[in-house]
């Protein structure tokens, strides 16, 4: 297996060191790339100092805050060019747990797409006022009935995707730079009738540096998914992917137990 975990960072510097010596810990194959966007605060130097260091760390500097969905673009784009079989994408707070990162990585040894999910028998986010529940729960539930996904959790960004699933995407068409890009990816994979599942994972708030999370990420979701749902946006799958037969097949289980 050689998995990279893919990081975006920005104003990250209480957290960078630590998250990413405990993802490292999970597994001897595994690499990191930390995305910074030339954070203020200085984590950008960190992440140089953990590359130096393990080896196994690979950092990519941009000139400045230029949203995560880019980040993670940069990151699948930098997985295919190399020999990487598996991709995880992960928040540098802490709230995506480095101990459940393992159960990810083996659940895609027989699925495409793995998601941490805080919506399944066993999942849950610990920390969070109402306010922020009713926002994720419901974001969710409108995503996943307005698109049919066979999915609980389709905001969630704790993700695993094998190489057949990166392969699948077609990147040039993700636009989200939120939880949108997160729909985005799994309503793609779901298209392409590629195998998904979700894993419980526990979501803890986080403890140290801010939220970047703002209005404007929860309203480009909501657009995105309209988006989707009405046809103004292409589907980021490559034209070879999403046969009719993997359509109705993927209609069919959005149709029976919800679960992918
Ligand atoms: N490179 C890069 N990383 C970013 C950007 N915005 C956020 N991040 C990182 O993306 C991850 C998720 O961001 P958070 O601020 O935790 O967003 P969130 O998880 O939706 O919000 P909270 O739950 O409040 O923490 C963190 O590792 C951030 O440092 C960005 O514009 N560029
Ligand atoms: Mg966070």
């Amino acid at each position: 297996m050689r998995p990279l975990v893919i990081v975006p960072t920005y104003n990250e510097r209480d957290n960078i060191i630590p998250f990413i010596t405990a993802v490292l810990a999970t597994h001897p194959a595994l690499h990191v790339l930390i995305v910074d966007d030339n954070s203020p605060d200085g984590t950008g130097p960190l992440a140089d100092q953990l590359a130096d260091q393990t080896g196994r760390v690979w950092v990519v500097h941009r000139p400045g805050k230029q949203g995560l969905g880019t980040a993670y673009i940069a990151g699948f784009k930098f997985a295919l060019e190399r020999d990487y079989d598996r991709v995880v994408t992960m928040d540098a707070d802490f709230s995506h747990r480095p101990e459940d990162l393992p159960r990810l990585l083996e659940a895609a040894d027989t699925n495409d797409l793995v998601i941490g999910s805080r919506a399944v028998s066993g999942g849950r986010v610990e920390g969070w006022p109402l306010s922020r529940h009713i926002v994720s729960k419901g974001g969710s539930l409108y995503a996943r009935l307005l698109l049919g996904l066979p999915i609980h959790d389709c905001t969630g960004g704790f993700k695993c995707l094998r190489r057949s699933a990166l392969e699948a995407l077609d990147l040039e068409l993700l636009r989200s730079n939120g939880y949108g890009f997160s729909v985005e990816v799994n309503y793609a994979c779901a298209q392409a009738g590629l195998r998904i599942v979700e894993i419980p994972i526990v979501f803890p708030d986080r403890t140290r540096g801010a939220s970047k999370m703002s209005s404007g990420i929860v309203v480009e979701a909501a657009t995105l998914v309209l988006r989707l749902r009405l046809g103004g946006q292409p589907v980021a799958l490559r034209a070879d992917q999403g046969s009719p037969a993997a359509l109705s097949g993927f209609a069919a289980s959005a149709r029976g137990d919800g679960r992918g």
